[in-house]
């Protein structure tokens, strides 16, 4: 698929730069959402912690949700270039920090206009055109932000930092998940970022046997959902795949075993390094139909980074 000379054009007039920490989840959220619609931008990736000091000049005002502070990533910037046209002066630099408004304006800005019939190359509308599937699509989303991303993060950070030996943390610093500097201040700083993270996600035995729980719940209503639905490739929502089915296999992807070699845009661990309960706890939920669903989706429609994106850094190339 060659993008139109229309897609070109607003390509070259806008410039994005995704601001992430590398391997979270609402990060690849974000990340797949614009690779999706094959728009090039430039990442700046961070880890946990050093994300404070990347985010400090992008920090929003007020906090985009109780579960994450002024400096949530991700983080998308869409400038305009310069000399992109006459009105230049009137385009305004635009900010989102938050994985669901970035997905929304991508789509506005560069889905296939309705009726196209995919003959302009662009892709699909990941929300649909009709209003009542977007609804729908929208309420899935919104659920899945709220009662599965939480939860994975709580779940395989506590397997990662309580009981996976402290190398395989440290690794999640490596493999060009930031800049160099970032890499050491992880792996020097590991016990003291352990502990704040910790504390800020409120991760303890209890609380990660609770999301376990709820997981595994979600896991079987989102199974019982595909499931009853019309025979052939099953979906969230009509016969297409959507933002409700990127954000379920994004966001429910670090807790089925999904890894960089399946499609996840960053270095993440492999099952294999977790304790036998944590390994059987993501085996069960990978074994599920919604655990299908999340392999499958990663299978058909992640594809690779959008052509003509790249990475960016600063401090000399070391952050
Ligand atoms: N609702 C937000 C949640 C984003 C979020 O929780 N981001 C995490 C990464 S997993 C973050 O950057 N946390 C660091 C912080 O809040 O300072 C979204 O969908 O974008």
């Amino acid at each position: 698929m060659s993008p139109t000379g229309q897609e070109q054009d607003k390509h070259s007039q806008t410039s994005l730069t995704l601001r992430t920490i590398s391997f979270s989840h609402y990060n690849e959220k974000a990340r797949w959402a614009l690779d999706y619609y094959k728009v090039p931008y430039i990442e700046y990736r961070s880890l946990p912690m050093c994300h404070m000091i990347s985010m400090f000049k992008y920090r929003a005002k007020t906090r985009p949700c109780s579960a994450s502070s002024a400096y949530a990533t991700p983080h998308l910037t869409v400038e305009p270039t310069k000399g992109s046209g006459k009105d230049d002066k009137d385009k305004e630099t635009i900010a989102l920090n938050d994985s669901s408004k970035i997905i929304e304006f991508l789509s506005d800005q560069y889905a296939a206009p309705a009726n196209s019939n995919g003959k302009d190359g662009r892709a699909p509308n990941l929300y649909s055109n009709d209003e009542a599937s977007k609804t729908k699509i929208q309420a899935l989303e919104e659920r899945f932000n709220t009662m599965i991303g939480p939860h994975v993060r709580r779940v395989v950070y506590y397997e990662l930092l309580f009981h996976a030996p402290k190398s395989v943390a440290r690794s999640m610093g490596q493999h060009d998940n930031a800049g160099q500097l970032q890499s050491w201040i992880w792996s020097f700083f590991l016990p003291l970022f352990t502990w704040m993270l910790c504390k800020a996600m409120h991760i303890t035995e209890k609380s990660a046997s609770r999301s376990k729980d709820i997981l595994k719940r979600e896991f079987e209503h989102i199974s019982r959902v595909l499931e009853s639905g019309p025979p052939g490739p099953a979906y969230l929502v009509g016969n297409q795949f959507s933002a409700a089915d990127l954000a379920l296999a994004s966001l429910g992807g670090l807790v089925v075993g999904v890894s960089e070699e399946d499609g996840y845009g960053a270095w993440v661990p492999k099952m294999d390094v977790l304790r036998p309960e944590g390994k059987k706890f993501m085996e069960e939920l990978r074994a599920t139909t919604a655990g299908q669903h999340i392999v499958e989706c990663y299978k058909l429609h992640r594809g690779s980074k959008a052509p003509g994106s790249g990475y960016g850094f600063n401090f000399f190339g070391l952050w």
